[in-house]
């Protein structure tokens, strides 16, 4: 073990459950600094947290010398004697007998004028995601991803992944980030989808967690250009089976959040998790059109919802919902037309409550070959753009069906973040490439 891991014998989240008058030795970075007098009352953050140290002049002398000329954000280590304290913020805090100055920090520039300024703090991003808000944020995040891998191999899903680098759009062009593949074209994925519906003859079902690109210029407070995206597909899955896995796997995400980040939650949202017992409600897009045009939205059938109509749409709910049945106008080529009513898709999208709107996405595939040859073609496209993603269906593909779900979507709406990019650490939209 390195000299440093060696030297600490406890997290800052062990230190409330140690007993009173126990030797802590730490590690971290100093979060906040006051002095009073003699004393100064330090934050000590490490990799689970926050901890209160008091450094007294008279307990020592040299530990409170250096904290005192110590900028916040410096690496330190800390040796120090348990105490329980009912004022501390976690009930006990460390009195401190030793500091080791590990790395010393500049003075530190996110004053409160810059955190008053979003797009300041955004500039700012490599230090400020240190802050405790967008710490809770990530240490969510992080749970999302292992909550979704958990549901996934509870139930028989086998994590792939698939190329960066591709070839033919899933998505519509109009969102592809084109680039140069040495002397070739090549374009950023929007979707692993097709790579999944050829790993599902090996595995059935199959699910990834990675990163998708969208050259949306969108302006809102849902979109970014690159966003985690998980996305699942299933063999012998028609649509609604495909809904059901959705309204599961988000049920114990949320579940898997409210029992392992209750302190994160709190710190982000004030409140915890709401609980949905409750099946989410299922409407036809025809529904939702009625419910719009009530609400004096001016849409038609056969257009998609935009941001506009995704928020009136979903105020009108307080729990999430699906709308399905998309109409075939609306939705990419490789959607199934439904058997019953050809003009719309065996397709749905989960919507969050109060006005967050879409989070997944999802449907039933064109699993035979005549019928997406000719789709692709009814859709303008060329069918030798998608050879092998056509040819898949020559060889044994059954019905199957899939859905995407946006991270920072679900974060956005779980946390009442004001932006997708609070949900990410280091967030790209159009205006934003750095850091
Ligand atoms: O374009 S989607 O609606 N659908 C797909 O990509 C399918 N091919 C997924 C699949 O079935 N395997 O995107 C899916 C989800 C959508 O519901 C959002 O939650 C999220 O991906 N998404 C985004 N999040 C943030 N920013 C942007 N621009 C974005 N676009 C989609």
């Amino acid at each position: 073990m390195s000299r440093f891991l060696s030297m600490r014998n406890a997290f800052t989240r062990d230190v409330p459950r140690l007993e009173e008058g126990s030797t802590v030795r730490l590690l971290g970075w100093i979060a906040s600094k006051r002095v009073h007098r003699d004393k100064a009352f330090l934050s000590l953050r490490d990799r689970y947290g926050y901890i209160q140290l008091v450094v007294s002049k008279a307990r020592s002398p040299e530990a409170f010398d250096t904290v005192s000329r110590l900028n916040l954000e410096s690496a330190v280590y800390v040796e120090g004697t348990v105490k329980r304290d009912e004022r501390a913020p976690r009930g006990a805090e460390v009195h401190v007998d030793r500091v080791e100055v590990i790395a010393p920090s500049d003075v530190w520039p996110i004053t409160k004028d810059v955190a008053k300024s979003p797009e300041a703090m955004f500039d700012m991003r490599h230090l400020t995601i240190r802050g405790p808000k967008s710490r809770a944020v990530m240490a969510i995040r992080d749970g999302v991803v292992r909550a979704a891998f958990q549901y996934f191999t509870e139930n028989h899903f086998v994590f792939i992944t698939a190329p960066t680098f591709i070839t033919a759009a899933v998505e519509g062009g109009a969102t592809l980030f084109k680039l140069k593949y040495f002397d070739r074209e090549a374009y950023l994925t929007q979707s692993s989808q097709f790579y999944e519906e050829a790993a599902i003859c090996v595995f059935e079902r199959v699910f990834v967690i990675q990163p998708s690109f969208r050259a949306e210029k969108s302006r809102t407070r849902k979109h970014l250009t690159e966003f985690l995206h998980i996305e699942a597909e299933a063999a012998f899955m028609e649509h609604d089976d495909i809904m059901d896995v959705e309204e599961e796997l988000v049920k114990y995400i949320i579940s898997f959040l409210s029992e392992n980040y209750e302190e994160e939650i709190k710190v982000v949202r004030g409140a915890p998790l709401p609980v949905y017992d409750d099946r989410f409600p299922r409407i036809t897009y025809d529904e939702a059109i009625d419910i719009l045009n009530s609400k004096g939205v001016e849409i038609s059938w056969g257009d998609d919802f935009g941001a506009d109509e995704e928020r009136v749409l979903s105020m009108e709910f307080e729990t999430p919902f699906f709308v399905t049945g998309f109409p075939v106008s609306t939705r990419s080529f490789y959607h199934m037309n439904d058997p019953s009513r050809p003009e719309v898709t065996l397709s749905s999208d989960l919507m969050a409550p109060e006005g967050y709107g879409e989070i997944t996405s999802g449907g039933q595939r064109i699993h035979e070959y005549e019928a997406l040859r000719r789709k692709i073609i009814e859709f303008g496209l060329n069918p030798e753009d998608y050879g092998w993603y056509l040819d898949l269906r020559r060889f044994g593909m059954p019905p199957h069906s899939g859905f995407g779900l946006g991270v920072e979507r679900l974060l956005r709406w779980l946390l009442n973040l004001p932006h997708v990019r609070d949900a990410t650490l280091f967030p790209r939209t159009p205006s934003r490439l750095y850091p």
